[in-house]
């Protein structure tokens, strides 16, 4: 028992190292990639905005986007692309102003309706003490679901995170 525990506190510790170096991690859904060093470039931290390796269907009713965030107070942008034109970031949601670290989940994040059927990028900017940071996932839009969306087991918040629409 005594033992279980010193192993789960080392296990937690490492866990702290490693989020600490990492700015903001998407979880879901699955990202084009993160890289600590080139989060802060823009459109998809230092990542090929058009790669197609994963990609999730993204019902235009609204997807889930967790996050593993390692700031106390920053501003979350939900932003959408298409494709076929990666210049033009739309946003989706209003500003979102989010204190806490730790795992943070937004479970409606819309795409655009009048996308729908287009495969398209979505874009989740972290405002904080770094600044500007982005991170992408490979999306198809697709129609709304009729029924309550799933909520992927990754997606959860952490104890002490919350979050304020602006
Ligand atoms: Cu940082």
């Amino acid at each position: 028992m005594l033992f279980k525990s010193i192993k789960s506190v080392a296990l937690i510790a490492l866990g702290v190292v490693a989020i600490a170096e990492a700015h903001f991690v998407l979880q879901e859904p699955v990202s084009l990639g993160f890289d600590d060093d080139a989060e802060g470039t823009a459109p998809c931290g230092g990542f090929n905005a058009s790669s197609r390796l994963n990609v999730t269907n993204w019902p235009t009713s609204g997807g889930a986007v967790g996050v593993l965030t390692t700031h106390t107070t920053v501003q979350w942008e939900y932003k959408v692309a298409r494709l076929s034109n990666l210049t033009n970031w739309v946003s989706v949601t209003p500003t979102l102003n989010q204190t806490g670290v730790g795992n943070f989940c937004e479970t409606l994040i819309p795409g655009k309706k009048a996308w729908e059927g287009e495969s398209g990028v979505l874009q989740v900017i972290q405002h904080g003490v770094d600044g500007a940071l982005y991170q992408c996932a490979a999306i198809k839009f697709v129609k709304p679901l009729r029924t309550a969306a799933l909520v992927p087991t990754g997606c959860t918040n952490s104890t002490g995170v919350t979050a304020q629409w602006i």
